[in-house]
C-alpha cells in the first residue's frame, strides 16, 4: 500500500519545511481543489499545485472537485508521472474530451467516485483510467466519518479490474486512519489518502507522525509500506 498525504490538511505556515519531510516518507501528494460549487468549500488551487510541483520530488494527484474541471486542468503545469483526477459526475457530458485534454498535457487520467456514485458510472471508459479514487466520505471537508458501505465498492472495483483487464490503481480518499487501515488493506486498496486523522494529528513533528502512521499500519496489517514501488 502507498500513502498519499492530503495537502489541504498541512500546516501552511510551515509548508516548505513539511514538504521536505513528506518527500522523504510518503509516496504521492494528494491536492484538493474545490470551487465552492461542486461541494460547499474552497480548498487549494492550480497555482498552488504548480508551485508545489516545482519544489518536490514525489508524483502528485490533483483531485478536482469543480463543476467545470476544464478551467483547472488548463491551468495545471504538472509532469508525466502526475495524475489529474476528475469527479465522474462532472464529466458525464464530455469525459472523452477531458481524457484527451489530460493526455495531451502529458498527465495521467484519474477519476473519482463520490460515495453515492456507483461503479457503473465508469463502465464506458474504465479502460482509460490510470487512477480510480473511491471516496469514503462525501466531498468537501476533512475530518468526516468513514462510510463503511464503500468497502464493497472497493472489492467490486478490484473484481471489475480483473475481469475487464483494466489497469487503474485504486485509491481511497476519506478517513483513512488507524480505525480503517486494516479493512481498507484487506479490501485491496492500492493507495490511501491520509489527512488529519491518519497522519498530521499524530505528532507535532511531521517526521515522527509519519513514522507513527507507518508503524500503526504495519501493526494492524502485518505489512510494510512498499514505498514508491509502484511509481
Ligand atoms: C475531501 C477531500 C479529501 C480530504 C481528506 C482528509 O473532500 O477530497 O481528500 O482532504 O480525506 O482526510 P481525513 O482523514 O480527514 O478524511
Ligand atoms: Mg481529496
Amino acid at each position: 500500500v502507498l500513502f498519499a498525504p492530503s495537502l489541504m490538511c498541512m500546516d501552511m505556515m510551515n509548508l516548505s519545511r513539511d514538504l521536505t519531510i513528506l518527500d522523504e516518507y510518503m509516496d504521492l501528494y494528494h491536492i484538493d481543489i474545490m470551487d465552492g460549487h461542486f461541494c460547499p468549500n474552497i480548498a487549494l488551487s492550480p497555482t498552488f499545485c504548480n508551485m508545489v510541483r516545482k519544489n518536490v520530488r514525489l508524483p502528485m494527484d490533483v483531485h478536482l472537485m469543480c463543476e467545470e474541471p476544464r478551467m483547472s486542468i488548463e491551468a495545471l503545469e504538472l509532469g508525466k508521472n502526475d495524475y489529474i483526477s476528475v469527479q465522474a459526475e462532472t464529466v458525464e457530458k464530455n469525459v472523452f474530451r477531458i481524457y484527451e485534454l489530460i493526455h495531451k498535457k502529458g498527465n495521467k487520467f484519474g477519476v473519482v467516485l463520490s460515495p453515492a456514485v456507483p461503479l457503473t458510472a465508469i463502465e464506458n471508459y474504465k479502460k482509460r483510467i490510470d487512477l480510480l479514487t473511491i471516496m469514503t466520505i462525501d466531498t468537501g471537508f476533512a475530518g468526516q466519518k468513514f462510510i463503511p458501505e464503500m468497502l464493497e465498492k472497493v472489492k467490486n472495483a478490484i473484481r471489475i479490474r480483473e475481469e475487464s483487464n483494466c489497469h487503474y490503481l485504486i485509491q481511497i480518499d476519506g478517513a483513512c486512519n488507524k480505525n480503517t487501515f486494516k479493512q481498507l488493506y484487506e479490501a485491496g486498496a492500492d493507495i490511501l489518502v491520509v489527512g488529519n486523522s491518519g497522519l498530521f494529528s499524530l505528532d507535532k513533528d511531521l517526521g515522527t507522525a509519519a513514522k507513527k502512521m507507518k508503524e500503526q499500519f504495519e501493526i494492524l496489517t502485518g505489512v510494510k509500506n512498499e514505498h514508491r514501488n509502484n511509481f
